[in-house]
C-alpha cells in the first residue's frame, strides 16, 4: 500500500499534465512540495512561476525556476495547491501552513485552481481541521470574540505569517455553508483572510487514491 508521501507525489505528477507552458502559480505544503519538484522536470516548458509563500519562492529558486512577482504577471492559466480539506462540490479549507493569503490571491489571478491532495483530504462537510484565519496583530482579541459569537473557538497561533499578521486556528465549526461563512467572516473589522475557498472554489481536483489518481471538475 502506498505511503502518504508516495500519494502525494503521485498527485504531483498528475498535475504537471496540466501545466502548458506560460507562469504558474505555486501553493505551499507538503503537497505544493513534491509539485515543484516535478514542475522542475519541466521547467523548459514553462516562462517561471508565482510563488504563494516564502518557503515556495526558494523552493522554487532552488529549482532554478523564475519567480514573478504578482504585479509584474498579466493572469496564469493554473494555480496549483494543496488543502486541508475539500468537499465534492470543490469548497477548500486551506491555511494550515499559514500562507491563506497569499495563496488566495495568487488563485485568484488564474483561470483555473487545480487542488491536488491525497484522499485523506475529502470530506462531506469542512471544519474537523481548525478553521486558520488571518488577522492584524492589534485586532486579534476583538475578531477572537467576534468569532466565538459566530460559533467557534479561536486559538492564536504561535506564529508571524509572511505578511507579518497572526492567526487564529478555529476549532469546533461545522461549516455547512462555507461561501456564507467566507464572506461573514471577511467583514469582520481587523481580518485579513479566512482559509475557506468557496466562492472561488477548485477547478479541477486531483485525488490520489489507492486505486490511482481520481479527476474530479
Ligand atoms: C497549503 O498547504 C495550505 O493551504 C494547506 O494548509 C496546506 C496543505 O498542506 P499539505 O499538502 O502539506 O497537507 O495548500
Amino acid at each position: 500500500m502506498a505511503t502518504q508521501d508516495e500519494l502525494k507525489q503521485q498527485v504531483a505528477k498528475a498535475a504537471v499534465e496540466y501545466v502548458k507552458g506560460g507562469i504558474i502559480g505555486v501553493g505551499t505544503g507538503s503537497t505544493a512540495n513534491f509539485f515543484i519538484d516535478e514542475l522542475a522536470k519541466v521547467k523548459d516548458r514553462i516562462d517561471g512561476a508565482v510563488a504563494s509563500s516564502e518557503a515556495t519562492a526558494q523552493r522554487l529558486r532552488g529549482h532554478g525556476i523564475q519567480v514573478f512577482d504578482l504585479n509584474d504577471v498579466d493572469g496564469m492559466e493554473i494555480y496549483v495547491d494543496g488543502a486541508d480539506e475539500i468537499t465534492e462540490q470543490m469548497h477548500m479549507l486551506k491555511g494550515g501552513g499559514g500562507a491563506l493569503t497569499r495563496e488566495k490571491i495568487v488563485a485568484a489571478c488564474a483561470k483555473d485552481f487545480i487542488c491536488i491532495c491525497d484522499q485523506s483530504k475529502l470530506v462531506p462537510v469542512l471544519g474537523k481541521f481548525p478553521l486558520p484565519v488571518e488577522v492584524i496583530p492589534m485586532a486579534s482579541e476583538y475578531v477572537a470574540r467576534e468569532l466565538v459569537k459566530l460559533g467557534g473557538q479561536p486559538k492564536l497561533r504561535d506564529f508571524t505569517t509572511d505578511n507579518g499578521n497572526v492567526i487564529l486556528d478555529v476549532h469546533g465549526l461545522t461549516i455547512t455553508d462555507p461561501v456564507a461563512l467566507e464572506s461573514k467572516i471577511n467583514e469582520i473589522v481587523g481580518v485579513v483572510t479566512n482559509g475557506l475557498f468557496a466562492a472561488r472554489p477548485a477547478n479541477v481536483l486531483l485525488l490520489a487514491t489507492a486505486d490511482g489518481v481520481k479527476t474530479l471538475t
